[in-house]
């Protein structure tokens, strides 16, 4: 066994008795209320869900594992010659808690290798699929169709309850090893004629990523950096909850991240870094060449909220502050591209879109969040192709929500299953006041 996994195995040996102690003496301690407007809101802010891997407040922002953005970039070992801790350690620090060593850290970098081949069917599938697709479908599909590979489905008969979490952690680790070179060769099968970049064994997740997406230094830290803050945004997300729920009902990992992977192509979740690069080039198409100013900036902000469309990249669902992700990547963005166009007009949009979504008055969050400004960063170092920025969210994702099933299967979580109503028992509720 890896040390990872041996202490991934004492962490849940410890845990367990915690979750035991809550379930068996405390179950019936209320921890909040449910109104009608929550039942037809989208379930808001209802505290129904666990997790420890993540926590996000509304005012601070995410942590991972207890620890704010600069303090885990700071706490984990760094890739040689980068400043952004490498995917594998932060892959450690996830599932355990716990920084580790190089030593460590090496460990898994070894585990992943021993795992990365991609069955040779799943590009054979990827090339079967109409040119067209868009890479999310791609991602999802590429994932869904080794579900045959999965140790949790083969074993799942012989296997103890208690021993789920094992063949869980045993199919998130190969995923989590094969997903970059699948996006890789999404990428270059899509918009590069197909002409693929074989990995290198030598190179570290994010190293061997920038190499496969044919990219120079220093992609290989935008890749370390961008797929840990997109890891895990605490349980209640779209492709967070996707995944949970999925794999609460005991499909394995390939079914429920591909489910997943699903629910972050959506507008309102990851796709909204598409989708701010397509309203940022419909912007400057309508300029025509002339310079963006505050002025136009405000225009073209009120004819969107005119139209009836959203703001990409402005607004969330329980932060009510700039996100601190946004933030991280505009310190990389002043960092290495301090006078890049699009990322000045990235910040001429984040000088007047707070102003004009508090003066339309919806939003509860005119603050951007982790789409406004990652884009600008892909944009910047040749990837230009934004239908492809989502697959890189997913990348990312997979890491939190792979993680959390193999929690929830170390804890003995239950299928999960709440009670709806019906609009008539709303109304009678209502009624009583
Ligand atoms: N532009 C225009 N209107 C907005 C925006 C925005 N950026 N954000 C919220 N609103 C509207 C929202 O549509 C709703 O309108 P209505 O009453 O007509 O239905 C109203 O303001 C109240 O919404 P909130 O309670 O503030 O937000 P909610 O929790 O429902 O939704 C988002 C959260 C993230 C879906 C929403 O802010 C949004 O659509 N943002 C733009 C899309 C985006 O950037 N998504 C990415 C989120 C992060 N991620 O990666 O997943
Ligand atoms: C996320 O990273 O999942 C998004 O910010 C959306 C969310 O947290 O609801």
């Amino acid at each position: 066994m890896t040390r990872l996994k041996t202490r991934l195995l004492e962490k849940i040996q410890e845990h367990r008795p915690r979750t035991q102690k809550l379930t068996k003496e405390f179950a019936d301690v209320v921890i909040d209320q449910v109104n009608i407007g929550q039942v037809i809101g989208g379930a808001r802010d209802i505290h129904a869900l666990v997790t420890d891997i993540s926590y996000l407040d509304p005012q601070e922002g995410i942590r991972f594992r207890g620890k704010n953005i600069p303090e885990t970039f700071a706490a984990l070992p760094k890739a040689a010659g980068g400043e952004y801790p490498t995917v594998e350690s932060f892959w450690y620090f996830l599932l355990t808690g716990e920084v580790p060593t190089q030593a460590e850290v090496d460990e898994v970098l070894a585990d992943f290798k021993s795992r990365a081949k991609v069955p040779g069917y799943v590009f054979d599938m990827l090339k079967a699929m109409p040119k067209d697709s868009h890479p999310m479908v791609m991602l999802s599909a590429a994932i869904l169709s080794m579900q045959k590979e999965s140790q949790f489905a083969a074993k799942y008969h012989d296997t103890k309850k208690t021993d789920y979490w094992d063949t869980m952690y045993e199919d998130a680790t190969t995923l989590v090893a094969r997903l970059p070179e699948i996006a890789a060769f999404i990428y270059r099968y899509k918009y590069k004629n197909g002409d693929i970049i074989a990995p290198k064994a030598d190179l570290d997740m994010g190293a061997n990523f920038a190499h496969m997406m044919g990219i120079a230094k220093p992609y290989d830290d935008v890749a370390r950096m961008y797929f840990i803050l997109h890891s895990d945004h605490e349980s209640g997300n779209v492709s967070a909850h996707t995944t949970h729920l999925v794999a609460s009902a005991l499909s394995d990992a390939y079914y429920s991240l591909s489910a997943g992977i699903n629910g972050l192509a959506g507008p309102l979740h990851g796709l909204a870094n598409q989708e701010v690069l397509d309203w940022i080039m419909a912007f400057q198409k309508q300029m025509g060449g002339a310079e963006p100013t505050e002025e136009n900036v405000k225009k073209a902000l009120w004819d969107t909220l005119n139209s009836g469309h959203v703001i990409p990249g402005y607004g969330h669902a329980v932060l009510r502050k700039t996100d601190p992700r946004y933030t991280a990547q505009m310190e990389f963005c002043l960092k290495h591209l301090p006078n890049d166009p699009l990322f000045k007009l990235v910040n001429m949009i984040y000088k007047v879109a707070p102003g004009v979504l508090t003066e339309q008055g919806k939003t509860k969050n005119p603050w951007p969040n982790v789409d406004a400004q990652s884009g600008v960063i892909q944009w910047y170092y040749g990837l230009k192709e934004y239908d492809f920025y989502t697959v890189l969210f997913g990348v990312g994702r997979a890491l939190g929500v792979l993680a959390n099933i193999t929690w929830d299967r170390a804890l003995g979580y239950p299928i999960e299953r709440p009670k709806s109503v019906t609009t008539a028992m709303l109304e009678e509720w209502a009624a009583k006041g």
